[in-house]
């Protein structure tokens, strides 16, 4: 039987968690149990695996290690981040409020306001980081906060621990969305967090080949969720759970080097005079610098800025890199541009959620920095449109 090795060291974890050799032939790798079901020994009687939906091994693995990261007693694994989350909110009831940060990725926003606003549950937003906003946005229905730290696409850092104790204080519960971070540069649950979500498509996956999402949290609350991941049927298939946990065991050594690399990066379009301001944690002048520094390891790999000129010169801009390609998504080993306002985060546009429209984002990857800044260089050179 694997086991979660809760007492190993990060990097052991992640390669070790749940990937024992395989018991009959000892292959390394954790087999892709391409099948969707599983031959009973009698009637009523199973290996523990009956039908792929409810069960897979190497979903199974994928969630054991997930959860041994997380420092959770158990985690869910499901088909995207968006289909985890989905199932964190249907935990609630008509009637139940949601407070979220105001910051947060467009899809997130757009499917508790479009989807499960419908069927009776009340959302509303607030600064996450103004803990006096929070306190006044509480309402006796409240049963989350949501917070997502750094958020997607500003980079605000919320306070993990105070927003745990103003939630638990009102009995309501803590969800982060630790995508961004991830557990190799930050512990939500540590800090006081009932629920961690994940679009496991970005970092922990870390290659750009497949999408999916998890939640990881107490063995009660999971149990609810693992309900609903067989009840709703949002699960990941056997090939992308392998090509998940094949990413994650790299998450340590990926995070450095994409902290490094962002960290160069952020500096350099700092004293850049094409750009107005630049917005990464690890940055002495980030308003919530002190608080990344206690609260993460390391800055992580997401860097937005503002372009002078506008709209214009930033859609310049994130069309002339040639390293850098213009892409949703994040989180991969190659590096990525995108603009928030038209791409990622269209969705919320005339919202509270909106977006400047001089903003891009960029997923720094872990090539050669030098090639990046270069690269940056010269596209930062059409804003001004030459
Ligand atoms: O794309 P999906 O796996 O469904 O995950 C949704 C999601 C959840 N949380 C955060 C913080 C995210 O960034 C995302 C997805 N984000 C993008 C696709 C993006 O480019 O920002």
């Amino acid at each position: 039987m694997s086991h979660d090795r809760h007492d190993d060291g990060f990097a052991t974890r992640a390669i070790h968690a749940g990937q024992d050799p395989e018991p009959v032939t000892g292959a390394v790798t954790v087999p892709i149990f391409q099948t969707s079901t599983f031959a009973q020994p009698r009637v009523g009687e199973h290996t523990g695996y009956e039908y792929a939906r409810t069960g897979n091994p190497t979903r199974t693995a994928l969630e054991t290690c997930l959860a041994a990261l997380e420092g959770a007693e158990r985690a869910v694994a499901f088909a995207s981040g968006l289909a985890a989350e989905d199932a964190v909110f249907r935990l609630l009831s008509p009637g139940d409020h949601v407070l979220m940060a105001d910051d947060v990725y467009g899809g997130t926003w757009r499917q508790i306001a479009k989807v499960h606003q419908r069927f009776g549950l009340e959302v509303s937003a607030v600064d996450l980081s103004d803990l006096d906003a929070v306190r006044a946005g509480l309402r006796p229905t409240t049963r989350y906060l949501w917070a997502e730290t750094p958020s997607n696409p500003l980079l605000k850092i919320l306070d993990l621990a105070a927003l745990a104790e103003l939630a638990h204080d009102h009995g309501a519960r803590l969800v982060a969305d630790n995508t961004f971070a991830t557990p190799a540069l930050q512990l939500p649950l540590a800090l006081g967090a009932d629920l961690v979500v994940h679009s496991t498509t970005k970092y922990l996956g870390g290659h750009s080949d497949v999408v999916g999402g998890a939640v990881c949290t107490d063995a009660a609350t999971a149990e609810e969720l693992a309900f609903l991941q067989n009840a709703v049927g949002a699960v990941p298939g056997p090939f992308d759970a392998w090509l998940t946990l094949r990413g994650a065991k790299t998450l340590e050594v990926r995070m450095e080097r994409h902290s490094t690399n962002a960290d160069r990066i952020a500096r350099f379009l700092a004293e850049h005079d094409a750009v107005t301001e630049v917005a990464y944690p690890g940055l002495p002048d980030h308003p919530s610098h002190d608080l990344a520094s206690r609260q993460m390891s390391r800055f992580g790999g997401m860097v937005s800025f503002r372009v002078a000129g506008g709209v214009d010169a930033a859609k310049r801009v994130a069309e002339a890199t040639r390293l850098f390609f213009l892409a949703e998504s994040l989180g991969g080993v190659e590096s990525l541009i995108e603009h928030p306002g038209i791409m990622t985060h269209a969705s919320v546009a005339g919202t509270a959620l909106e977006v400047p429209d001089d903003l891009l984002r960029l997923s720094v990857g872990i090539e050669t920095v030098d090639d990046l800044l270069a690269d940056l260089a010269h596209a930062l050179e059409r804003a001004e449109g030459q």
